[in-house]
């Protein structure tokens, strides 16, 4: 299985997902800020030349959330989703999509000041979203409760990228102690320390 990823973007998410997973993967650093997003080699396997994608056998994958359900999926063991028939996956899955079709949205339009009527934006408000995430971290730790799932490592890249990178979260106290737990786990320490190590763009190649 191999990771196209690149640090400090969206890629994190299935960086930090592959290290919960206990699965053995190789990393491959596509160097979207010179433009290596754009070879045609990486668009044959994301033709939207965006980080992360994945591929695994004759599978191949682009999307973040995508990728954490694949993950979660193939690694039963690490309990990183809730069994198909679990009452629980319908919560799980809510939150997996609601990342990309809410949480980012609102971020775009908190930062541009774009105004839309709260009835035709899929994510109603940047005030609505926040309030709601605000309202399924309060009892925790986990979205699913005690049980920590892809979703919380979509969640917790959202947030956390949210206060501290983009900065257009100010973090009620719910979300600044879910923030704490994630950045706490084993798993996204890893995943800051391979971006710390391995984030530096490639060395040219010798001509
Ligand atoms: N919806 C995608 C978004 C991926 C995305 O936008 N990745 C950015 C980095 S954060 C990227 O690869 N940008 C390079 C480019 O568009 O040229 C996901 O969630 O995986």
């Amino acid at each position: 299985m191999k990771l196209y990823w690149a640090p400090r973007s969206r890629a994190f998410r299935a960086l930090w997902m592959l290290e919960e997973s206990g699965l053995t993967y190789e990393r491959v650093f596509i160097d979207i800020r010179s433009g290596a997003q754009d070879d045609p080699a990486f668009r044959r396997i994301n033709p939207m030349g965006k980080v992360p994608a994945l591929t695994h056998g004759a599978a191949q994958l682009a999307e973040s959330a995508a990728i954490c359900t694949y993950v979660a999926d193939l690694a039963p063991a690490a309990r990183l989703a809730p069994a198909i028939d679990d009452p629980a996956r319908g919560r799980y899955l809510h939150w997996l999509f609601f990342s990309a079709a809410c949480m980012e949205p609102a971020f775009v339009q908190k930062m541009t000041g774009i105004a839309l009527p709260r009835a035709s934006a899929g994510w109603g408000s940047y005030d609505r979203v926040m309030e709601v995430v605000d309202q399924a971290l309060a009892t925790g730790p986990w979205l699913l409760g005690t049980d920590f799932s892809a979703a919380d490592v979509m969640l917790g890249t959202d947030i956390w990228y949210g206060i501290h990178l983009l900065k257009v979260v100010t973090p009620t106290p719910a979300m600044a102690a879910y923030v704490e737990r994630c950045t706490a786990r084993p798993a996204f320490r890893r995943a800051q320390d391979i971006e710390a190590r391995e984030g530096a763009p490639p060395a040219p190649a010798p001509v």
